[in-house]
């Protein structure tokens, strides 16, 4: 009996959340934005690319950066002199579309071409929560391990790009980056992947490529 109360109360959310991400999507759509919305593990290179697409991109780049707690990372995109609004999720490890809502009540949407959502870091939470984006970029780097793309299936089966960062860095770690590119493909045939070492701006070029490639196809 418990359980089935759970689901439905689990349903209800996802139901109700989707009903916000369409609404969410609409508005992009009116305003000719393109949403992404940026997954992955703590400390993975989120902010960072964010910054790095900022520095290099053409077009005009909002942000919505998810905190549990303050503005860290919003304090970060400041420097860049771009639109950002910082949400703090507080004891939820992800962000819902409710929330990103009422974050673009702030932003000038009808001035940009972007709008780069930085989810809360980590591989699990945020992957039902639609949040209207138009695609969805998980960031993963060789530090948490070769096997981190394999133990995750779920958010590499929802992600349209996935990015194996800091390969800079594999062989300190003893990480093998070619079995997290072959494990994402097995996950997902449809998936792009891209190896990029953010640091030395190694695969950069080709991140911005593919997300052009993206709202090019809209
Ligand atoms: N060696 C190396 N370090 C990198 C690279 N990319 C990012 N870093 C470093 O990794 C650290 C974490 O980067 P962030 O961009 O803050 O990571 P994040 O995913 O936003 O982290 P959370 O928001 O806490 O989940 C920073 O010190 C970056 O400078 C890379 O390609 N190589
Ligand atoms: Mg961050």
């Amino acid at each position: 009996m418990h359980k089935v109360a759970d689901i439905d109360v689990a349903h209800n959310i996802m139901k109700a959340n989707k009903k916000i991400a369409d609404r969410i999507q609409k508005n992009l759509d009116e305003n000719n934005v393109f949403g992404v919305d940026f997954v992955g593990a703590i400390g993975s290179g989120k902010t960072y690319l964010i910054e790095k697409l900022i520095e290099n991109m053409d077009g005009k780049i909002a942000v919505v950066a998810g905190d549990v707690i303050s503005k860290f990372d919003a304090g970060r995109i400041e420097k860049h002199n771009v639109p950002v609004i910082g949400l703090n999720t507080g004891k939820e490890c992800h962000l819902d579309a409710h929330l990103i809502e009422h974050g673009l009540d702030d932003l000038p949407l009808n001035e940009m071409d972007y709008l780069f959502i930085e989810n809360v870091g980590n591989l699990i939470c945020p992957v039902d929560f639609d949040l209207g984006t138009h695609i969805r970029i998980v960031v993963v780097s060789v530090s948490e391990g070769d096997d981190t793309v394999e133990k995750h299936p779920l958010i590499f089966k929802d992600s349209d790009l996935a990015i194996i960062n800091k390969i800079d860095i594999a062989d300190a770690v003893g990480a093998d980056s070619d079995k997290m590119v072959s494990d994402a493909k097995l996950l997902n045939p449809d998936i792009k992947i891209i190896k990029t070492s953010l640091k030395n701006n190694q695969g950069l070029d080709d991140v911005i490529l593919a997300i052009e490639e993206f709202k090019n196809k809209l």
